[in-house]
């Protein structure tokens, strides 16, 4: 059997765990008079809390009405729901205990005082509860990230996105992917000890060359995805693009619902690009208008405006391209528009063409109501397929990237060395670990090598 115990892998978790002794306290509910408030007490002297305040401890996840009193049974302070929870089955991980009391700031001020006549209770500091909750093992990294970006979500889909990532199924794609690396390096390490005999190198390599080839296209298409994704968090780009004088400026205040840009009959008047954030089919959507594309007539100051429009329309997630029958179209644009709009469309009948998608007048307001409908499509379809992505922030993209890189590293067309073979899929099994937090290749590793037989 090979060595497979490596002392390099490291876990924070153990090493945080160590000076977790104290107790912490928080109001977990919105600050200020409301229907209820809801205390929160994580950590070992959770249950003496629990006996200082209402005399006992409650039975476990059970909602029991006590009378809260100050330390060792002095006057009541309020009457409320009380909860125990026992670690490790708790949302921290330690003993949790819970009062949910009426809503006003002077019983959770009365209760926190009462605190202090107790041993080792501390206030709480920002993101504790979830800090410990990861150190214990009860949330990964990608989850404790999906929560805070919960708490952020300004829309529907976001929400979405950030459930996927809070329950767990975002972490369960990176485990999977995790498990057939390792499979792979487990067959790369069983037959590093039979180097001598060829066809168990090569049976060995033409095991692990499908995983690896099969995992760089699932990763390559989960970042193709992950750009989805950051269109639901940052907000989609829609940018608005045509000739000067189209109407473009007054399609994004119809959109936006005010005047965010000018509108002027001068062709020219838009020089920057000008941003309106709306909120759209549950999505954020981050309209951008931009200066008129024309071959002739620009100023120097209006040429930089089209050099903008012109990065802009690069980056569009969505890009609304659009004329008018009274402009001559003298740039088209530099990629094909998700939407192409003809607007003015009451000025002349529109004969035969071809190349819109809808006819629209923003003076009129015919067919706005289509062109809104299929602009919502668009969004949807965008949004959804950002929804399920699994690969979300710069963290996970950097690290997806880098087990690429080391994939590319064994599939290079000339057969690699068996341990060059497993020091990749070795470092791309850690990328995967990092993003979830979770480090404990190596007992994995031990324990697949136990059922493992090669060549006997
Ligand atoms: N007849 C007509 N004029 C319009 C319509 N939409 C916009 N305009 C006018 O066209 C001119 C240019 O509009 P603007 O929104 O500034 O166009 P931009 O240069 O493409 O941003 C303004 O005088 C608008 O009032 C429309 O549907 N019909
Ligand atoms: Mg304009």
């Amino acid at each position: 059997m090979p060595d497979v115990t490596h002392s390099g892998s490291k876990s924070y978790r153990f090493e945080s765990e160590m000076n977790q002794k104290s107790t912490i306290y928080a109001l977990s509910t919105g600050s200020g008079r409301a229907g209820i408030a809801v205390v929160r007490v994580s950590g070992p002297a959770a249950a003496a809390v629990l006996r200082h305040m209402v005399g006992d401890i409650p039975p476990a996840r059970l909602a029991s009405l006590r009378d809260v009193r100050e330390v060792d049974g002095g006057g009541v302070i309020d009457r409320g729901l009380v909860f125990w929870y026992p670690g490790p089955h708790s949302a921290t991980g330690e003993d949790v205990a819970e009062f949910h009391l009426h809503g006003s700031p002077v019983i959770v001020e009365k209760l926190f005082s009462e605190f202090k006549h107790i041993e080792g209770l501390f206030p709480a500091q920002a993101g504790e509860f979830t800090r410990r909750a990861f150190s214990n093992g009860v949330l990964d990294l990608v989850e404790v990230e999906g929560l805070a970006d919960l708490l952020a979500s300004e829309s529907e889909a976001q929400r979405k996105l950030a459930m996927r990532q809070f329950l767990g199924e975002a972490s369960t794609v990176y485990e999977a992917w995790r498990m057939r690396l390792l499979e792979a390096l487990a067959m790369a390490e069983a037959a590093i000890d039979f180097v001598e005999e060829a066809d168990v190198v090569d049976e060995a390599i033409a095991r692990i060359l499908p995983i690896v080839e099969n995992l760089k296209v699932e990763f390559s298409s989960a970042l193709a995805q992950s750009g989805r994704a950051g269109a639901v968090r940052d907000g989609l780009r829609v940018v608005i693009a045509g000739p000067p004088n189209v109407g473009k400026s007054s399609l994004l205040n119809w959109l936006a619902g005010r005047e965010a840009a000018i509108v002027a009959d001068k062709a020219g008047t838009t020089r920057d690009a000008v941003e309106a954030v709306v909120s759209f089919g549950g999505l954020r959507l981050v309209l951008t208008d931009t200066a008129g594309l024309r071959a002739t007539g620009a100023d120097e100051i209006e040429k930089i405006g089209m050099a903008r429009a012109e990065s802009r329309i690069r980056d569009a997630d969505i890009l609304v391209w659009m004329t008018s029958p009274d402009v001559i179209t003298e740039v088209g644009p530099e990629r094909p528009p998700d939407l192409a709009l003809l607007n003015k469309c009451e000025l002349k009948p529109i004969h035969v063409r071809n190349d819109f998608d809808f006819a629209i007048s923003l003076k009129s307001e015919e067919g706005l109501e289509p062109f809104r409908t299929a602009l919502l499509a668009l969004v949807e379809l965008r949004s959804e397929l950002g929804e399920s992505a699994v690969v979300v922030r710069d963290r996970h993209i950097h690290a997806v990237q880098q087990s690429i890189r080391n994939l590319n590293n064994i599939t290079t067309g000339h057969q690699q060395p068996l341990e060059v073979v497993a020091e990749e899929l070795r470092s791309a099994m850690r990328m995967m670990s990092s993003i979830t937090g979770r480090i404990d290749v190596e007992d994995l590793l031990g324990k697949i090598f136990s059922e493992f037989c090669i060549g006997k």
